[in-house]
């Protein structure tokens, strides 16, 4: 694609709202949850990680199976008893990428090339859904190849 074509890709500046997975469809735990409730919450929803809340819904962090897994590696063995020790809190990861309803595809795009889900907060940091790698290159092919049936 050469340089003068991506200035017409209007998509680029357009928000991402209609592509968001809401709250209500979003699994998620909770900072004061157990990681053998976050582990059972993990593989019954079939997700690698999940969005971590507190009381008031606001984004805290990410927890995923291999946070997990590695809180309760012994030296020979897995310790399955110290998922009962530790809480979500204590393993989850604090780095989570995280945009705003009003940002850009644009920017969403480039997110997501180092992050597999983008948390979605309002200016109060509750998450009000999350926009997946997979909505944005569905949404992305569709555009590219309308596109190139106008051409
Ligand atoms: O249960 C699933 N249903 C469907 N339709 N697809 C799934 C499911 N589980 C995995 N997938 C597919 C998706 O294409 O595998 C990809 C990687 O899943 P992940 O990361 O490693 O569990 C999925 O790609 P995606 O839709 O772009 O989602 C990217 C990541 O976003 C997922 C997961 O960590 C998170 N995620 C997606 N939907 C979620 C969710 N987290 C909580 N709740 C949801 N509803």
């Amino acid at each position: 694609m050469k340089r003068e074509d991506l200035k017409n890709c209007t998509f680029l500046d357009e928000t991402i709202k209609s592509l968001i997975i809401p709250i209500e469809k979003v699994a998620h735990v909770h900072l004061n949850n157990s990681l053998e409730h976050a582990l059972l919450v993990l593989v019954k929803s079939g997700y690698t990680a999940i969005p971590v809340l507190d009381k008031d819904s606001k984004l805290n962090g990410v927890i995923s199976k291999a946070l997990i897994l590695d809180s309760i590696l012994g030296l020979e063995r897995i310790e399955l008893d110290r998922l009962h020790d530790f809480k979500v809190s204590d393993v989850m990861e604090l780095k989570i990428a995280t945009m705003e309803m009003k940002d850009t595809f644009a920017k969403a795009l480039a997110l997501s090339i180092n992050n597999p889900f983008i948390c979605m907060t309002d200016s109060n940091d509750s998450l009000k859904g999350i926009l997946t790698r997979r909505s944005l290159l569905v949404y992305l092919n569709q555009e590219l190849f309308q596109r190139k049936s106008l051409d």
